[in-house]
């Protein structure tokens, strides 16, 4: 059934469901991402894990509009380097956004255009506030996936472009007792923007 933007409709999210509105994010997607090329290279000589996959409602791209859907984040490292999304910022920055863990244990990673940052824990049926202003990423820092509802303003557009350039200011590794934050050698100033096509 489609979904009925105009008079309501409920959206089944069936565990493991296969359906062409799923984003897959392999691995050689986010080819410079992970701090450890030289990890990254060995991997992908191997494989290209799946390393995350979210729901693409189709919501029309108005104002008063919410899009909507789950993402499931693999466990897996890359290196030292947890499996992560992407991340990005609104291309409306001042937009804002809502988590909802469902399953799993990770962290989302806040961070500002000043540079401002937060690592906020993900736990199931934890909500998380995404402020207006901040990129943000997921993070699965468990053994299990890592299952979340999202919801945002769904004329809110997507910026890619200025984390793929810039990167975060900080990772997620895993220390001796478990995930631990570390500066990001490959972060630096600069900005660009790519939408969420991309
Ligand atoms: C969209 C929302 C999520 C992410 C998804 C994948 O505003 O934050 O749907 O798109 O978790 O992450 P990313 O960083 O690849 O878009
Ligand atoms: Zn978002």
């Amino acid at each position: 059934m489609a979904p009925d933007w105009i008079r309501g409709f409920a959206a089944a999210f069936e565990k493991g469901a296969e359906s062409v509105l799923w984003t897959n994010r392999f691995l050689s997607d986010m080819n410079g991402m992970y701090a450890d090329q030289a990890e990254t290279d060995r991997i992908l000589s191997e494989e290209d894990p799946l390393i995350y996959r979210y729901h693409e409602i189709g919501a029309p791209e108005e104002p008063g509009v919410l899009s909507f859907g789950i993402t499931e984040l693999m466990p897996g490292r890359v290196g030292r380097e947890y499996y992560m999304t992407k991340g990005h910022f609104h291309r409306r920055l001042m937009t804002s956004e809502v988590y909802l863990c469902l399953e799993g244990s990770g962290a989302l990673m806040l961070e500002n255009q000043e540079g401002d940052w937060k690592l906020i824990p993900m736990r199931p049926m934890e909500a998380v506030y995404v402020p207006k202003g901040y990129a943000h990423r997921s993070i699965n820092t468990g053994e299990s996936v890592l299952r979340m509802f999202f919801v945002y303003e769904a004329d809110a557009g997507h910026d890619y472009g200025t984390i793929e350039t810039r990167g975060y200011r900080h990772l997620v590794i895993s220390g001796s007792e478990g995930a631990v934050t570390a500066d990001n050698p490959k972060w630096c100033g600069m900005a660009g923007q790519a939408d969420r096509s991309e």
